[in-house]
């Protein structure tokens, strides 16, 4: 019975997983409400706002739009304004799915509503009636946050974040009338931490207005998003958004505007440390050109097989991560802390535990979620790490935006999209041999799929790095699975921001013991 219970769990977390995706379009963030009273109700002005609520998904179903679109129905006490606003940096069809989701979430979130406004990822929609076209409103504005904490110079951070936005707000506010009043930048923090972030208003807002709206908005930042990651003000006429992963659609933005100036060139790098472990700091990591790292991931490769095949016993390390790889002066890569390791009796192929020790982002989800682990669990680990090598970034630093779940989803959907060469370490400018940097990135998607038997064995994967005659299969889709359970907190902090927080720690948590159907032989 347990089992059954930690089954359906999982299968209505895999649903919400489900929902949560096919509703992207439509990422609900917040709504309010004025409702009539009783007296009030007019049916004449229900009338007129469904005719107002069709008219609006009618026209959002229009290309010309620009993503925005006001209109009004019925007359005097009677009648209703309304409009949409979708994120600018969005194509048609997502704008016209989120305005269609929303005339009809409206109406159920706010079944009595006189004025209304829903808040979506990638759309507004708002009607009253008062006439508020061309009106600056910060009311009903609200605030999210990432909950992960600026560590290093959260100073500088807070800065450069506040000046970023300045100058988005002057460029959104310069449009032109009629044009999108919409302005991304992307700014670099340190060599791997980026900051994105985005300003809009509503085009019918003037000049002067929209930079009035958006400075408000500036000025609510320190309110809620001092030495946070990422940060939103939301307001019905305006608002601003920073993160540290690219949450627009930077190629659509770039696609309509003028080429930017081109990047400044990159400074030589300083010679190696004598001896670490791979560096999770990100400058120190920038110090490694791409034929060390390759140099590096064939060695941990080695090894691993050594562990799980070579050596008279089979161990599984369990716990395969940058900071458990030290380096020597020449670069060689040992496997350390075996703190976890299992040592297998000879046919035993897979285990299970009912204590899962390990650190997230490294594990594998049938060891995550069932505690089973086997030599393939260990080739996971393995697949994330040369992903990380690759990408120079750092497993934690990824959290849940647009659907980059995490490192290794966002790879995968560059590798999908036929552009796997993007999510190089932007530090290897051009001294890196494209073949291998692709079978890597190949090799490492391999290693991280869901089904641990097409994971390939160590040894294939020490093949495959040494010829390239070797044909490698597609990769398929990794699993996307998560840690933490969905919390809904209306206006403070999206569900985005609540997933993965705890991803950096190593951990150990106990799996319902009847869950396990393996038992590990004494
Ligand atoms: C308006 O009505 C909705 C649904 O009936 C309710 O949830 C909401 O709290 C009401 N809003 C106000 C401001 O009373
Ligand atoms: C757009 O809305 C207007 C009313 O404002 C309506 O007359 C028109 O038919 C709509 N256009 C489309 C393409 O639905
Ligand atoms: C809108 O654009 C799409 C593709 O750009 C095109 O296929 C479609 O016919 C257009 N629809 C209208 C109503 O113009
Ligand atoms: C949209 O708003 C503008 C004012 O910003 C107004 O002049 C125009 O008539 C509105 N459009 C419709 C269809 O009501
Ligand atoms: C209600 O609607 C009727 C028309 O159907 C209109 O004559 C009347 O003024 C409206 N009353 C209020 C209070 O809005
Ligand atoms: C969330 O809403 C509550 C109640 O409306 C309010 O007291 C609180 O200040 C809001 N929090 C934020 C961050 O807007
Ligand atoms: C971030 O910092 C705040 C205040 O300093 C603290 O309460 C919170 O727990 C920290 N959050 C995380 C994820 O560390
Ligand atoms: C982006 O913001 C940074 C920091 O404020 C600024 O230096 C840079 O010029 C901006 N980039 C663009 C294209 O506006
Ligand atoms: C998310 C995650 O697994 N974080 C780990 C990233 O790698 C460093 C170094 O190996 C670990 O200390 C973190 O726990």
């Amino acid at each position: 019975m347990n089992s059954l219970k930690f089954y359906i769990i999982l299968l209505s977390l895999l649903a919400l997983a489900i929902l949560t995706l096919a509703q992207d379009d439509a990422n609900y963030l917040y709504h309010n409400c004025q409702n009539a009273t009783t007296s009030t109700i007019n049916s004449t002005y229900r009338v007129n706002l469904n005719l107002l609520l069709s008219s609006l998904a009618s026209n959002a179903t229009r290309n010309n739009t620009n993503g925005f679109y006001n209109t009004s129905f019925g007359q005097n006490t009677d009648q209703v304004y309304g409009l949409f606003i979708c994120r600018g940096d969005l194509s048609n069809t997502v704008c016209r799915n989120c305005v269609t989701f929303a005339t009809e979430d409206i109406v159920q979130r706010c079944p009595i509503g006189i004025t209304s406004i829903v808040y979506y990822d990638a759309c507004i929609l708002r009607y009253s009636n008062v006439n508020f076209f061309s009106k600056v409103d910060q009311n009903p504005g609200f605030y999210m946050w990432n909950l992960q904490n600026i560590t290093t110079e959260p100073q500088r951070f807070n800065n450069l974040v506040g000046a970023t936005v300045n100058d988005l707000a002057a460029r959104a506010a310069s449009a032109p009338p009629g044009a999108k009043k919409f302005a991304v930048n992307e700014t670099s923090f340190d060599a791997f931490q980026k900051i994105y972030s985005l300003a809009q208003c509503t085009p019918d807002l003037s000049s002067s207005d929209c930079n009035r709206c958006l400075s408000a908005a500036i000025a609510g930042l320190p309110n809620c998003c001092s030495n946070k990651i990422g940060g939103r003000v939301l307001f019905p006429s305006c608002y601003i958004r920073y993160e540290s992963t690219e949450f627009y659609d930077a190629a659509a933005v770039a696609a309509e505007s003028p080429p930017p100036p081109p990047p400044p060139v990159a400074l030589p790098s300083p010679p190696p440390p004598r001896s670490a472990t791979i560096p999770e700091d990100p400058e120190r990591q920038g110090l490694l050109d791409w034929s060390r790292r390759y140099k590096i991931i064939g060695g941990i490769a080695r090894g691993i097989l050594y562990l799980h095949e070579d050596s008279r016993l089979r161990i599984i390390h369990r716990d395969l991560k940058a900071s458990n790889i030290l380096l020597d002066g020449d670069m060689n890569p040992k496997i350390s802390d075996f703190g976890l390791a299992r040592i297998f009796v000879v046919d035993q192929t897979q285990a299970s535990t009912i204590r899962i020790v390990g650190t997230y982002g490294y594990m594998s989800p049938e060891y995550a979620m069932h505690g089973r682990f086997s030599v393939k669990s260990d080739v996971y680990s393995f697949g994330v790490l040369i992903l990380e090598i690759i990408t120079g970034k750092k497993n934690s630093s990824f959290y849940q935006t647009g659907g980059a779940v995490d490192l290794v989803s966002y790879v995968w959907k560059h590798w999908r999209d036929g552009t796997p060469l993007e999510v190089l370490d932007p530090t290897l400018t051009d001294t890196y041999s494209r073949n291998e940097v692709i079978r890597c990135i190949h090799i490492g998607l391999l290693c991280v799929q869901e089904d641990p038997a097409i994971r390939p064995a160590m040894a294939t994967i020490i093949l495959t790095l040494n010829s390239y005659s070797v044909t490698l299969p597609s990769p398929q889709e990794p699993a996307f699975f998560f840690h933490s359970t969905i919390t809904d907190e209306v206006n403070i902090s999206s569900k985005e921001f609540l997933l993965e927080q705890s991803k950096s720690k190593s951990v150990a948590y106990s799996v319902d013991e009847d869950s396990i159907t393996e038992v590990y032989p004494r």
